[in-house]
């Protein structure tokens, strides 16, 4: 501008314009203005971009980018790891802010913590970073003296958060009849049996076979190992199998490996490993946990890098690639996996002061709070790059199942607080009841799959975890619907109990169907399996807490005796291939989440209302319990 009036010939803009003095003034005004936006946008530019480099010093670009976001420290922070294992460059950028729709409460404690985390703030290309048992603690590079840390470190506040509980996590010792107790310890010498076999058969491997009498390790968990021990270690606490306890939290110590190199589920290892460590952590205060948790949590970041920070199906945990599942319609994500990580990423957060586990997870919500939904339903499939839905089925079993759980408990999670949550899934319960749930010829109430807009007259055995969801839903229902959703649960659990009582062994199939004259019953053969799964028992287990009518303890034990003389085994306890006979052949899998979630179910079951109470605690989705924060989130963190 100054360059332009100067020159010979050439009138200034303004005066070229034929602008009066106020207008002239108006007019620098406007263009300074233009020039400091222009300046302030180089520091959005990538770090790659080339405008940047020219214009800004490096150091600018480093530290403007670092602290503009918990992504970016997510991404300095797996940094660490570059020069031991090759990663690959994010498929594309990743959102990098909070939700706008995060409830107030949790974006205070994200900027609360990360204020506390301190270091991450001070990363690529300064001193490295390393996470310890959640405390990021910077190391200076080679040769520069260590920069005084006038910040503490993060720290959580152990002993406070066991303060706040309302109960002791086992347990008080109170009265109870003979009969109960002797219920309890024969489902605890069922799991010492479960446990004695895999650790002397299997130990280190994924999962036991029972019949073979050794180890399997399978391709869920990306080369990581001992499935079995850490999704039992918290069953073994709690039914106080101290020694059992002992050897499984060795093993951690010892033998778990997280330097590992291959194709993981991310749902799986979030919801088995990352759920099993923080509930024993949670438990115990033993530091281990935590930071097997907070490390593994790292890894599985770079899932999240896609255009909409919808997470793929499937990570390799050593370079950080991430892709869809080959079955998944179009390279889409699939609703119940990228849908259940929220539990699991906030404590994470809450742990590690690192805020960029929260934000993953608000990002997801955020993505479906903004998609359309089809008739209120949330269909199976969402493409990671569009975030829009790929197919159009909805299921409240496989595929779906866990997401609504989540919805639910991230609202008991959060002591009530995440109303956003508490919403999302009462208007997606109203329109699975309204599309969804359906009675049969014979009585039976069901919840049917929905293939754009027709009914699939199915259930599988996944759905039936929907009983316990929906009654403790009902518990905080809003008065008019409270009693509907209470008869609700009641009646899905009644029929997820028809199906194994109309089987010859007393456990239920796969799948069951309302169709073609059928009732609660498989009408494929490809469906009468049952490998161990604890669906219809978790549901007993919630319905017998809120209602205490005895039927629930009584359809427990049927399951007990039908698992003992059905699935037990000389070495462990196997799925079986067909319930409708009673000369069953054995699948040779003693699966993890028997450990987990089965046993542990039917435990409690058979134990008073105060272990693992309620009021404390929220199962994940692989029963690991987490604990509801009672405690301000700012004030369980120690400067
Ligand atoms: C478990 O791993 C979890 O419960 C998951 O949500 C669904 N399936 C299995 C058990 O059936």
């Amino acid at each position: 501008m100054v360059v332009l009036r100067k020159l010979p010939g050439m009138p200034g803009w303004p005066a070229a314009l034929g602008l009066r003095l106020p207008q002239k003034f108006l007019f620098l005004l406007f263009l300074s203005g233009l020039l400091t936006l222009c300046f302030g946008a180089l520091f959005l530019l990538p770090d790659s971009s080339r405008f940047k480099r020219l214009f800004l010093p490096r150091r600018a670009t480093a530290s403007a980018s670092s602290s503009s976001s918990a992504s970016s420290s997510s991404a300095s922070s797996s940094s660490t790891r570059d020069t031991e294992l090759p990663r690959s460059p994010p498929a594309a950028a990743e959102p990098r802010h909070a939700s706008p729709a995060a409830p107030r409460r949790l974006r205070e404690k994200l900027r609360t913590a990360a204020r506390m985390a301190g270091p991450p703030a001070r990363t690529a290309p300064g001193p490295r970073q390393q996470v310890q048992g959640g405390e990021s603690r910077a190391q200076p590079a080679s040769g520069a003296p260590p920069a005084r840390d006038t910040r503490a470190p993060f720290r959580f506040d152990y002993e406070r958060f066991r303060r706040s509980l309302r109960h002791p996590v086992r347990g008080g010792r109170s009265a109870e009849d003979p009969e109960t107790r002797a219920r309890r310890m024969k489902i605890k010498e069922m799991m010492k049996f479960a446990w004695d076999n895999y650790r002397q058969y299997a130990l280190g491997k994924n999962e036991l076979r029972p019949l073979t009498k050794n180890g399997h390790i399978g391709n869920m968990f990306g080369g990581l190992r001992g499935a079995t021990v850490i999704d039992a270690l918290d069953t073994l606490y709690i039914m106080e199998l101290e020694e059992e306890f002992q050897e499984a939290k060795q093993w951690v110590e010892k033998s778990f490996d997280l330097n590992v190199n291959g194709e993981a589920s991310l749902f799986e290892v979030n919801i088995r490993y990352i759920g099993g460590l923080l509930a024993t952590y949670y438990l115990t205060g033993e530091e281990v946990f935590k930071s097997k948790a907070l490390e593994l949590g790292e890894k599985l970041l770079p899932a999240f890098n896609t255009p909409t920070g919808i997470p793929r199906g499937v990570i390799n945990l050593g370079s950080g690639m991430s892709w869809s599942w080959g079955w998944a319609s179009a390279g889409s994500s699939i609703l119940a996996e990228f849908g259940t990580l929220h539990l699991e990423f906030l404590h994470l957060s809450e742990l590690s002061g690192n805020p960029v586990f929260a934000e993953k997870v608000m990002n997801i919500r955020r993505v479906l709070n903004r998609v359309e939904k089809p008739q209120g339903l949330y269909p199976n499939f969402l493409s990671p790059v569009t975030g829009s839905w790929v197919q159009h089925h909805v299921s409240i079993g496989g595929l779906g199942d866990s997401f609504y759980e989540y919805l639910i408990k991230s609202w008991l999670m959060s002591d009530k607080k995440d109303s956003e949550a508490k919403k999302m899934y009462d208007d997606a319960l109203e329109a699975i009841e309204k599309h969804l749930v359906r009675k049969s010829a014979g009585g039976l109430t069901y919840i049917a799959e929905w293939r754009g807009g027709i009914l699939d007259h199915k259930m599988g055995h996944l759905a039936c975890f929907s009983g316990g969801m929906i009654a403790l839903g009902a518990e905080h229902a809003r008065e008019e619907r409270r009693q509907r959703h209470r008869e609700l649960a009641a009646e899905i659990t009644s029929t997820c109990h028809e199906s194994y009582t109309r089987s010859d062994t007393k456990l239920g199939p796969e799948a069951f169907r309302f169709d073609a004259g059928s009732e609660a019953m498989a009408t494929r053969l490809s469906e009468r399996y049952y490998i161990l799964r604890p669906e219809v028992v978790e549901s007993y287990m919630y319905l017998w807490r809120l209602t205490h009518e005895p039927k629930y303890r009584h359809w427990g034990w049927e399951v007990v005796q039908a698992l003992e003389k059905h699935c037990r085994v000389e070495a462990g306890f196997s799925g079986i291939r067909d319930v409708y006979t009673t000369t069953p052949t054995h699948d040779n899998m003693q699966q993890s989440f028997f450990l987990a979630e089965t046993l542990k179910y039917l435990y409690l079951l058979f134990s008073e209302d105060d272990v693992l109470s309620l009021e404390d605690w929220v199962f994940n989705t692989e029963a690991h319990p987490l604990p509801i924060n009672h405690t301000d989130f700012k004030a369980a963190v120690q400067p």
